[in-house]
């Protein structure tokens, strides 16, 4: 079982508050209309399962990631400066600016991609897993998804699969209520997803996706399993989708009430807490990162500000059509 030193707890705090600050950012620059498209889903609120589960993985293992995906990627190890720089539709980020924030990604840090197709992650990451066994490596491969896209035929579908070929998978279901305006209890009729593991014979985990320490635990059990060749874990991290369910989105479909909850279970601001009370940390130090953070994801802004827009002539699909439409 994993030990939780010092150093992992200060690296899941940085990841957690990294992708907070960048969102932040992003949020903000959607609103003065620099990033093109309106199709950006922020994932303020469920940092703390994209930090626990990645933290659990090596830099070769593979991600599966979602519509709501900066804070897998940001996780897994992707830099800030090329990840704003794609958002912006920039030449220097991840995807040259083609792929924006819905397909986002970068094969480097083992991102498979950012999907717009709810649900498509569910059979990508058993055959990122299949692959990985053909060569004869161990590599993991962690798909996340949605309560919603725990509906579709692909979850079926990806888990009976990897459950029968005892595939290197982890199925990470971030659960935070909603398939955009539908509440869980309206579009299924279970309370707990992970219930669903026993039709696979897999096993089947809840935790509290607020609590990353939680998340890591049961991540790094699961990874652990799939590497060792003992197949697939289903893990269901219960969460909170803090902002509309994209930019524009109004969110009225969420009482006041409900949304004043969400914050008084702040990841970020619980981790802070258990290290001041236990005194694995100074508050001095907990505002360093904070600081070091900000000033990264600043330099990741006027990076991308920087940078060039892609050049018409170097469009892909002229590349690929010869130069003729
Ligand atoms: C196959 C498919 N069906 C419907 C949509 C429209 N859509 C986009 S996001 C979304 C809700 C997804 O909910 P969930 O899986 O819980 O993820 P969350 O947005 O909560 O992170 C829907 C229905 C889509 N993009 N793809
Ligand atoms: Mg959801």
């Amino acid at each position: 079982m994993p030990e939780f030193d010092e150093e992992l707890i200060m690296r899941l705090y940085k990841t957690m508050y990294t992708i907070r600050s960048f969102e932040e950012k992003v949020s903000e620059q959607a609103g003065m209309g620099m990033i093109p498209g309106f199709m950006i889903h922020l994932s303020v609120g469920q940092e703390a399962v994209a930090a626990g589960v990645c933290a659990a993985l090596r830099q070769d293992d593979y991600i599966v990631s979602t519509h709501r995906g900066h804070g897998h990627l940001i996780a897994k190890g992707a830099s800030t400066d090329r990840m704003m720089a794609e958002l912006r539709g920039k030449e220097t980020g991840y995807c040259r600016g083609r792929g924006g924030s819905m397909h986002i990604t970068s094969v480097e840090v083992g991102g498979l991609g950012a999907n717009g197709i709810v649900g498509a992650g569910l059979v990508i990451a058993p055959g990122a897993a299949l692959s990985a066994r053909l060569r004869g490596t161990d590599q993991v491969a962690v798909c996340f998804f949605g309560d919603g896209a725990s509906n579709q035929g692909t979850f079926h579908e990806g888990l009976n699969l990897a459950a029968t070929w005892k595939l290197p998978v982890v199925f990470v279901c971030e659960n935070n209520g909603y398939g955009f305006s539908t509440p869980q209890s309206s579009h299924q009729s279970i309370g707990r997803i992970s219930r669903r593991a026993e039709a696979y014979d897999m096993p089947g985990i809840t935790v509290n996706g607020d609590d990353v320490l939680e998340v890591y635990l049961a991540a790094s059990w699961a990874v652990e399993r799939a590497r060792e060749g003992a197949g697939p874990t289903l893990l269901e991290a219960v969460t909170r989708r803090w902002l509309g369910h994209y930019v524009d989105d109004e969110d009225d479909y969420r009482s006041a009430e409900e949304k004043a909850e969400f914050t008084l279970h702040d990841p970020i601001e619980q981790l802070e807490r258990r290290c001041i009370e236990q005194g694995l940390t100074s508050t001095s130090q907990l505002e360093r990162i904070r600081s070091e953070v900000d000033e990264e994801i600043e330099r990741a802004c006027a990076f991308a500000e920087e940078s060039e827009e892609p050049s018409p002539e170097d469009d892909p699909g002229l590349i690929f059509s010869g130069g003729e439409r």
